[in-house]
């Protein structure tokens, strides 16, 4: 499927920067369009793949392209008033080409926390097609005031967008890592698995297609209804020159191969997406009490067959309890068979449970939080200034 991608804030960009990184590699053609917003100008500067015409500063006239530190209330305000110049971005986009827009943030901080909701809703306004969040929650070692952050815009982003995908930094924490080398692992992690889920409707036209394979419209109907969502992943390695027993059929090694390999296929998929489903998910959560879900079988065509991905559907239906699993095929030409399962609309989530409770503490201490946070902006704006001194 194609998709409009707005980067909103630091972490935003330079996850849709990556995404194009990635479209590149996999040739998986899923950003139609690529847009960076944020009120730090060297953030801006920062990116890599997204055209620099693409690239929008707001809120100079109050920060000056220092940014606006960790206060998202400043980041709404200034969405809200250069919400023309994101909007002049996005009318150079061929957006009738689009299937969705994908407004991607992290909540924790100050330009992207507050100004994402700002943009989905306008964009709600404005556009037809559906308009999906990405929201990156912060590690809970980052500190209160990035918690009380992700506590409010989380709440304000969930209710602006038709479906809110979350990524939590705090379960994909790596021990011993830099922060920003820890982040360009994690930002890979992120694209792979919503490149696939994406990717599986855009087979082109060259592609194979497979019997059963999945379009935009299943993933649209599956992230229709709104909530919060999901992503288990798994992978394995296969070797791409001898799947499906073709090889062995040639060098006649066997008449009775073609079962053997048939009943591995079937049951290299249905413990894919077992661990896939089992195993950490961008938002960690009770999958029990989902309200819809998407299976993804993505790997040459060999290696896929549609037993194994109905049994893997049956599977995720009896674990869940929902009534609305889809499922398909994603052929391409990469070494591996991955599972990527979309859980759309769950509710046992722990995190976003303690999120909403410190959302309502806040209210009791809101005096010492905000002067931190103003605290945090008066750095953050010193630090700034020396750092871009050799910039401009
Ligand atoms: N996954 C990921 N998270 C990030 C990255 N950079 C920052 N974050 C997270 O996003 C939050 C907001 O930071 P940032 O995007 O710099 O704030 P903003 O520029 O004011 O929107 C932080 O608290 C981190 O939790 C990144 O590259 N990847
Ligand atoms: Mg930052």
């Amino acid at each position: 499927m194609k998709l409009a991608m707005i980067g909103f804030g630091q972490a935003g960009g330079k996850i849709v920067d990556r995404f194009l990184d990635y479209d590149d590699r996999t040739g998986s053609g899923i950003v139609r369009a690529a847009i960076a917003v944020n009120s730090a100008k060297a953030d801006l500067m920062g990116l890599k793949n997204i055209p620099q015409e693409n690239r929008v500063l707001i809120g100079q006239a109050r920060v000056k392209g220092h940014g606006v530190g960790a206060d998202n209330e400043l980041g709404a305000e200034v969405a809200e008033e250069d919400i023309d110049e994101v909007q002049n971005a996005i009318d150079a986009i061929p957006t009738h080409e689009v299937d969705a827009f994908l407004v991607v943030a992290g909540m924790g901080g100050g330009t992207g926390s507050g100004g994402a909701p700002v943009l989905a809703k306008h964009l709600k306004r404005i556009y037809t097609i559906p308009v999906y969040g990405l929201g990156v929650l912060p590690g809970t070692d980052e500190g209160g005031i990035y918690t009380l952050n992700a506590a409010r815009s989380f709440q304000t982003f969930v209710r602006e967008v038709d479906n809110l995908m979350v990524f939590d930094n705090d379960s994909w924490r790596q021990t011993g890592e830099s922060v920003e080398g820890g982040y360009e692992q994690i930002n890979e992690e992120i694209v792979r698995r919503f490149g696939i889920l994406f990717g599986a409707g855009e087979v082109g036209d060259g592609q194979e297609v497979a019997e059963s394979v999945v379009d935009s419209s299943e993933i649209i109907n599956t992230l229709s209804g709104g909530g919060v969502s999901t992503v288990g992943f798994a992978s394995e390695e296969v070797d791409m020159n001898t799947g499906g027993g073709l090889l062995s059929r040639f060098t006649g090694d066997g008449g009775g191969d073609d079962n053997l390999d048939a009943a591995n296929t079937t049951n290299r998929i249905t413990s894919l997406v077992r661990k896939a489903a089992l195993g950490r998910l961008t938002l960690p959560c009770e999958i029990e009490g989902t309200e819809r879900a998407l299976l993804v079988l993505a790997g040459p065509s060999e290696y896929l067959n549609r037993k194994g991905i109905e049994r893997g559907r049956k599977w995720l239906e009896e674990e869940t309890g929902s009534m609305e699993v889809r499922g398909g095929d994603y052929p391409r030409e990469e070494p591996e068979v991955a599972a990527a399962i979309l859980l759309s609309g769950v509710t046992n989530v722990p995190r976003i449970k303690r999120l909403q409770q410190v959302a309502i503490e806040a209210q009791d201490n809101i005096d010492d939080i905000q002067q931190e946070s103003e605290e945090n902006l008066e750095e953050l704006v010193e630090d700034d200034e020396d750092e871009l001194e050799p910039l401009f």
